[in-house]
């Protein structure tokens, strides 16, 4: 999605790129046997794998947005906010602290599903371990290239499977899809998982992201549909 679009173009676009990857072998349903006996279980909370109004696909699709323009060695994430301890951690940084791997499903708001999607990275909660959080922070906003945000309040922050992924898959991550670290946060829709970020910021007001702003949900969860607001 380009950031410079209006709601308006969006929607149309959004609409125009679902017709484009609804064609057989561009956007690949979940037609084998495997992925519809996935798409058919239920998640350990008892909710079924794919959310309502949502079809799987068997890659990740290259949703665009402006790219950041740092590579990895002069990448820099910048996390402050309500924090006793602002920091800014560069790559080897970032890769000398606590690595975890992640399998998840990631659910786009125009209705694709990636199912078992694997991301390498750092927890959130490591992150906000080390800046110390204040009691006053109560939501975060991810800061990323362009001036593209997204925000989430901290009970989803808490989440194991929240990270800044820098692998996918094993290998690392991707430019398009938000090298050298991206957001990850599986459980809402994915316009929540900022690409080429750039800083963390601590609030203890809700600050609504890039999307949240023209219209999408803020609370974003796939299970309820929440997708505009
Ligand atoms: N910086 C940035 N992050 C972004 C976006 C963006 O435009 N810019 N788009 C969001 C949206 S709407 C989606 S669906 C996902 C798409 O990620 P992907 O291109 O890796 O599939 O990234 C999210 N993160
Ligand atoms: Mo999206």
């Amino acid at each position: 999605m380009n950031q410079r679009i209006s709601r308006r173009d969006f929607i149309a676009h959004a609409g125009g790129a679902i017709v484009t990857i609804s064609l057989p072998g561009i956007f690949v349903q979940l037609m084998d046997q495997e992925n519809l006996a996935l798409a058919g279980e239920r998640r350990p909370d008892g909710r079924p794998r794919l959310p309502p109004g949502q079809q799987g696909v068997k890659k990740i699709i290259d949703m665009g947005g402006v790219e950041g323009t740092a590579g990895e060695s002069d990448w820099k994430l910048q996390l402050h906010g309500e924090v006793e301890k602002p920091t800014t951690l560069n790559l080897n940084e970032m890769l000398e602290l606590s690595q975890v791997s992640v399998t998840c499903d990631v659910h786009c708001v125009t209705g694709w599903t990636l199912l078992d999607s694997e991301w390498s990275g750092v927890r959130l909660t490591t992150i906000m371990e080390l800046v110390e959080i204040k009691a006053s922070a109560r939501f975060v906003t991810f800061e990323a290239a362009a001036g593209y945000t997204s925000n989430i309040p901290l009970s989803e922050a808490r989440k194991q499977n929240v990270i800044l992924a820098h692998r996918f898959f094993g290998r690392k991550l991707p430019r398009p899809h938000g090298a050298p670290v991206r957001a990850l946060v599986p459980d809402r829709y994915f316009y929540k998982s900022a690409k080429w970020l750039e800083g963390i910021r601590f609030t203890a007001r809700d600050e609504p992201g890039y999307w949240e702003r023209l219209g999408y949900s803020n609370s974003a969860d796939p299970w309820k549909e929440e997708r505009m607001q």
